[in-house]
């Protein structure tokens, strides 16, 4: 069950039926009674939040979510559609970090801004550094707001930040990933929560021009630089290291065997992030999350011990004592000792 109500409960129930016609007369409805894009987007947000815990858990499969974030999609454009007064405000480009590929939040800020007569641009999903520094180029714009919804696009919100950084133009970052504290960290000028509070940042930015850019500590960008460069070792080394504490995983099919890979990879990108921001609550969250996911996938959660294990012993092997202490840390605190 969901603790939704109203018309969050209503659009999630269509959403969850691929019922469109439900979908839009209830965001027709909803509009005649006066609502705008903002409180769509507050509502899309939390029946979107509910797709995503049924996913976590197990309950829907990828295609469900599919399915209903693209009606969720429409019954956005539905209200965006009707943005048609010019803009009176300056240029400000809206992007997801590189990596990053959940487009619907940083669409809806980019057309709330617009609604608020910025002229708001939206490009769309993982915008690598190289070419967002070339497309200021031929923008210019007062600012540039980014999105981060999952920690592992954190090292491309760094280096996008810093490429916009070069051309003397401030970052305004919001997103699922990150905090106040998580944007100052990998340099960001400022987060926000949402439309309204970006708004708000963006007209103090027209109005008197911010002085200094901020900068990411640069003692945790050189220690996340020197774990990524090992990243595929890393990986590898605590596959093999793995297999020695679970032999049963020897005789997994070859897809089975990647996809532990993959997962390795995910769990080491999750600790870069946290090495990155130099913040730890980024493992804390990521690894009860972690265990969820897996139980609800028909995983047995046993394996995450051994798993962290495996990647502090790789991570200690290459003289990386602090990180495997890190993660050793949020484990040993987050998750129940036997899981
Ligand atoms: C739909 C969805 C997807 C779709 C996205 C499609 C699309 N076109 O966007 C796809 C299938 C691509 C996807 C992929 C993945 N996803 Co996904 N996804 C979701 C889901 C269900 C909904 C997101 C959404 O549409 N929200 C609706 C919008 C309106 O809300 P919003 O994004 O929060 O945006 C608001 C604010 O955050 C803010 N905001 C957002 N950006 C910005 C930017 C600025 C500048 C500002 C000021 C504000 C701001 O304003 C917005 C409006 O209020 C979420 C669930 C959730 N809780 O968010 C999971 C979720 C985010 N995904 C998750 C995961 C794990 C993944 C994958 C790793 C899965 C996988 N194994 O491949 C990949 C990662 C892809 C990547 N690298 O980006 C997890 C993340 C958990 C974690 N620990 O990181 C979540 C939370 C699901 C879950 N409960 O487990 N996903």
């Amino acid at each position: 069950m969901h603790g939704l109500t109203g018309p969050a409960r209503a659009l999630f129930d269509h959403l969850a039926a691929g019922d469109a016609e439900g979908v839009y007369a209830l965001v027709g409805d909803l509009v005649d009674r006066g609502a705008d894009l903002d409180d769509l987007a507050d509502l899309v947000g939390a029946a979107q939040r509910e797709v995503g815990r049924r996913w976590q858990r197990g309950e829907w499969t990828i295609a469900r979510e599919h399915a209903a974030t693209a009606l969720a999609e429409r019954a956005l454009a539905m209200v965006a559609f009707e943005i048609t007064e010019p803009a009176v405000r300056p240029t400000v480009l809206v992007a997801c970090a590189e990596g990053e590929w959940h487009t619907l939040g940083p669409r809806v800020v980019a057309d709330g801004l617009r609604r608020r007569r910025w002229d708001a641009r939206f490009l769309g999903g993982s915008m690598p550094a190289e070419h967002l520094r070339e497309h200021i180029d031929l923008e210019r714009p007062l600012a540039v707001a980014l999105s981060c919804a999952v920690p592992a696009a954190l090292p491309g919100l760094q280096r996008s930040t810093a490429a916009v950084h070069e051309h003397g133009i401030p970052v305004l970052v919001g997103g699922r990933a990150l905090t106040a504290a998580r944007a100052a960290g990998i340099g960001a000028d400022a987060w926000a929560r949402d439309t309204r509070t970006a708004h708000e940042v963006l007209d103090r930015w027209w109005h008197a021009p911010t002085g200094r850019l901020g900068a990411p500590d640069a003692e945790a960008v050189g220690a996340h630089e020197s774990l990524a460069a090992d990243r595929a070792a890393i990986v590898a080394r605590t596959d093999a290291l793995l297999v020695e504490l679970l032999p049963w995983l020897a005789d997994a099919t070859p897809a089975q065997r990647l996809r532990t890979r993959e997962d390795i990879g995910h769990l080491l990108a999750a600790t870069e992030a946290a090495v990155l921001a130099d913040d730890r609550t980024i493992l804390d969250e990521y690894l009860p999350w972690l265990v969820e996911v897996l139980e609800g996938h028909g995983v047995p959660a046993a394996v995450v011990h051994p798993t962290l294990r495996a990647l502090a012993t790789s991570l200690q092997e290459i003289g990386q004592d602090e990180v495997a202490a890190l993660l050793q840390a949020a484990a040993r605190e987050t998750l129940p000792a036997g899981s």
